[in-house]
């Protein structure tokens, strides 16, 4: 029988079955074994495992569209980045890390900082640069909701989205408003997101329009080298940079310190100043240990 992993506790797995249901599925030892483990979003095949108790296991995990680490969840198509503009502060490295690896995933990214209400120029201020970088942005706050026909078509209906950003920036308040918002579909309520101020430590996915919306546990740093990123990869992250670029002098240029280099004589004007920074910081640091990747593997699922 085929379903798709919407949950995932202690080594027991909720899946949705092709018909509807949620059973319950452990996962064959032949999975520890080749060191995959089933994640949220994993479309599977099950069959009775003849245990009253998990009346399922998960014989087969269909092959990835891809698979990371932080937040773990597999098969995404958009993910939704927040980030407070205070309480926590903006870790703009780490949104720009993740966007990195949205662009390496061909996954989709789109920006929400939330919490807008504590300080509505600085919200306003990263609005604005990273939608001048070309990326899909929104604000929210305490009277700023988002209107989820809006997330819907940074990806379209069928879509799976996933949360991803730090603790406490309001990710389950979000995924929350979203699916009260989503009037398409009156689904079963037991279902859905229970409201509360808890930290959420499991992802789980939510029927969301045609497709479906994970919430994730909230996580506070990632490592471009461990995760096997290359210097060259960087740019991934930075449309704007990329766009520029293609009028420096040199094919190659790394927009450091190159004769004639546009990116360079645009900071200010196209490049924001603070995205310049972080891109050549990660650069060089990736540029200094080329020699040493660990390669893709951590984060890219390959069968
Ligand atoms: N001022 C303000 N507070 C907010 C906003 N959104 C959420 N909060 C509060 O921020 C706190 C954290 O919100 P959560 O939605 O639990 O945050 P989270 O990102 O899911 O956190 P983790 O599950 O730990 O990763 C809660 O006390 C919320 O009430 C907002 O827009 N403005
Ligand atoms: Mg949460
Ligand atoms: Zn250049």
């Amino acid at each position: 029988m085929e379903g798709k992993i919407t949950k995932g506790l202690g080594g027991i797995y909720s899946v949705r079955t092709s018909s509807g249901d949620t059973v319950s599925a452990s996962a064959r030892g032949i999975f520890r074994k080749a060191k995959i483990t089933p994640t949220v979003g994993d479309n599977v095949i099950i069959s009775p495992s003849g245990d009253p108790d998990v009346e399922y296991v998960i014989d087969k995990i269909e092959k990835r569209k891809n698979w990371l680490i932080r937040p773990p969840v597999a098969n995404i198509d958009v993910l939704i980045l927040c980030f407070a503009v205070k309480d926590p502060e903006p870790d703009l490295k780490l949104l720009d890390k993740m966007l990195i690896i949205c662009g390496l995933l061909d996954i989709k990214p789109c920006i929400i900082f939330t919490k807008c209400d504590l300080n509505d120029e600085y919200g306003q201020s990263l609005f604005e640069t990273y939608k001048k970088a070309g990326f899909d942005c929104f604000r929210s706050g305490i009277d700023e909701d988002i209107d989820p026909e809006e997330i819907i078509k940074v990806g379209g209906k069928n879509a799976i989205f996933g949360f991803a950003g730090p603790s406490g920036v309001g990710k389950s308040t979000l995924c929350n408003g979203l699916l009260e918002g989503d009037i398409m579909k009156v689904g079963d309520i037991s279902d859905r997101l229970k409201r509360g101020k808890h930290t959420t430590r499991h992802v789980e996915l939510f029927d969301f329009f045609g497709g479906f919306i994970m919430d994730t546990p909230g996580f506070t740093s990632l490592s471009l080298l461990e995760l096997g990123v290359e210097y060259k990869s960087v740019i991934l992250g930075y449309p704007e940079i990329a766009k520029e670029g293609l009028n420096c002098r040199f094919d190659d240029c790394r927009h450091a310190s190159e004769r004639d280099c546009s990116v360079i004589e645009n900071i200010g004007v196209t490049i924001d100043e603070g995205r310049y920074s972080r891109y050549r910081e990660f650069e060089e640091e990736l540029y200094q240990k080329r020699n040493e990747y660990t390669g893709r593997k951590k984060f890219y699922y390959e069968q």
